[in-house]
């Protein structure tokens, strides 16, 4: 009976949404709400453009501005960003935080407060309330784009205190969300009766402890666990995990295997080993920091030499988000725009950071690179020529005719003679900064240029 009416529930929603879009929802409640929300979101997310084959927005920085209107400016922005290339939208962490109305969201208090609740100081959080998120997620879906949720599970914030049996010291560990949802205390965080401690801990933030198993129900395995409620209650696609240094990598696996979709972790750490090690344990993607910090060394400290260096993405391509800059770290003022082209090119899953798309670089350039990557950029990677200056990279075609760049960080123009994969063929500079259009010789070599502090992109015309 109970399955039946759920049946013909489902299917008087799908009549009224056909003919009623976005309006059906909020007028039912309790347990079929939520189900024609699972349904919605369902719906909703068939059609989004394939995660990877274009490129991440990190749609937020450090701070951004107070007054909860943070959601609204993304929603104005997506379509467009789509437009551009844009797969994937990464979101700040979306709930309610120990400092309110002010938080950037990593000190998480109640998982499931999206500024509904008024607590620690405010309904709204700092990016805005509940209904501007749920209406981003569903204009961005709309937009084809999948969004990404911070999920921060090292450590919580905002507890009472309370004593604590296995340190005799009281410490703000009494968890009490008006949502009523995840209520904990101090044995769910370290050290209790089960573990003493993980990897690593953030501050004097208490320690979530993901061995206990009242911790693994709420945070993934309950059917409205955060995972389960996050993916689809709210409707996100995927996840970008933050601090993950400070927990072991079977958590996020097994996250991960509970509802799917695309994982990024945040392993701080430039030993491109270290990261294809955490990447392989929890059998997901990792930020690309060797990537990082090469590049920081290659153009922020004037030797292209250092790009010849060990990174994740040469070692596992599939499993590398590369990224010029982040809400974190942003160390590259030379050559920016060069280091775009460097990730916009070469293999990994590429993100550019909101400042540098809507405030501080070139908008034109970066679409461009992000045209060049959707179209050009696939296959293996040749390096073809580097010294302290000049950087020449052949991607060899996978669907599409490849592209050789030349990257140019001297104050003059350079040209150099290359080995392309093309014989006879007239190629030209897709990124319009050099107008020759030469012809490569019966054995595929050719004369290519870039201005200084700038870069060529050549492909068959
Ligand atoms: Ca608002
Ligand atoms: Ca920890």
């Amino acid at each position: 009976m109970k399955t039946l009416f759920k049946f013909l529930i489902i299917i008087l929603f799908i009549n009224y949404s056909c003919s009623n879009n976005e309006v059906g929802v909020t007028s039912i409640e309790g347990e079929t709400s939520k189900l024609n929300e699972n349904e919605n979101s369902l719906v909703a997310r068939q059609g989004l453009k394939q995660i990877g084959t274009g490129v991440m927005m990190q749609a937020f920085y450090w701070d951004v501005p107070a007054g909860g209107t943070w959601w609204e400016k993304v929603e104005s922005k997506v379509q467009s960003w789509s437009d551009a290339g844009i797969d994937a939208i990464w979101l700040p962490p979306v709930s309610k935080a120990q400092n309110g109305a002010f938080s950037m969201g990593y000190d998480p208090f109640d998982y499931y407060d999206f500024g509904e609740y008024d607590q620690m100081g405010s309904v709204e959080t700092r990016f805005g309330s509940k209904s501007e998120l749920q209406s981003l997620i569903s204009e961005a879906h709309n937009a084809k784009l999948s969004v990404i949720a911070d999920i921060v599970i090292n450590h919580n914030s905002g507890g009472e205190l309370e004593d604590n049996p296995y340190t005799g010291t009281p410490y703000y560990t009494d968890f009490n969300p008006k949502s009523g949802k995840f209520f904990r205390s101090n044995s769910d965080f370290h050290p209790n009766a089960n573990c003493n401690s993980d990897s690593g801990v953030f501050g004097g933030f208490p320690d979530l402890s993901h061995c206990q198993p009242y911790v693994q129900d709420w945070l993934w395995k309950r059917s409205n666990s955060v995972a389960k409620y996050y993916k689809n209650v709210m409707g996100f696609d995927g996840w970008r995990f933050d601090y993950v240094k400070g927990f072991e990598p079977w958590v996020v696996r097994e996250w991960k295997n509970a509802v799917g979709g695309f994982s990024v972790g945040e392993y701080w750490d430039g030993n491109a080993g270290t990261l294809d090690w955490w990447s392989g344990e929890a059998q997901v993607s990792a930020f690309d920091f060797a990537c990082y910090y090469r590049m920081r060394d290659a153009f922020q400290g004037n030797n292209l030499n250092r790009l010849n260096d060990d990174m994740l993405w040469k070692r596992n391509s599939s499993k590398a988000v590369t990224f010029v800059a982040n809400h974190d770290t942003d160390e590259i003022f030379n050559g920016k725009l060069l280091a775009y082209a460097y990730i916009l090119t070469h293999e990994g899953y590429p993100t550019i950071f909101y400042r540098d798309y809507e405030e501080w670089l070139s908008k034109t350039k970066l679409n461009n690179l992000i045209w060049i990557h959707n179209n050009l950029a696939g296959g293996s990677t040749s390096i073809l020529y580097v010294d302290n200056d000049e950087y020449v990279a052949r991607r060899n075609g996978y669907n599409n005719a490849g592209l050789v760049v030349y990257i140019n960080n001297s104050n003059s123009w350079k040209e150099r003679w290359i080995e392309t994969n093309w014989s006879n063929t007239r190629i030209k500079d897709y990124t319009g900064n050099s107008s020759w259009q030469p012809v490569t010789q019966g054995g595929k070599w050719v004369k290519i240029q870039a201005p200084p502090k700038s870069y060529t992109v050549w492909s068959p015309k």
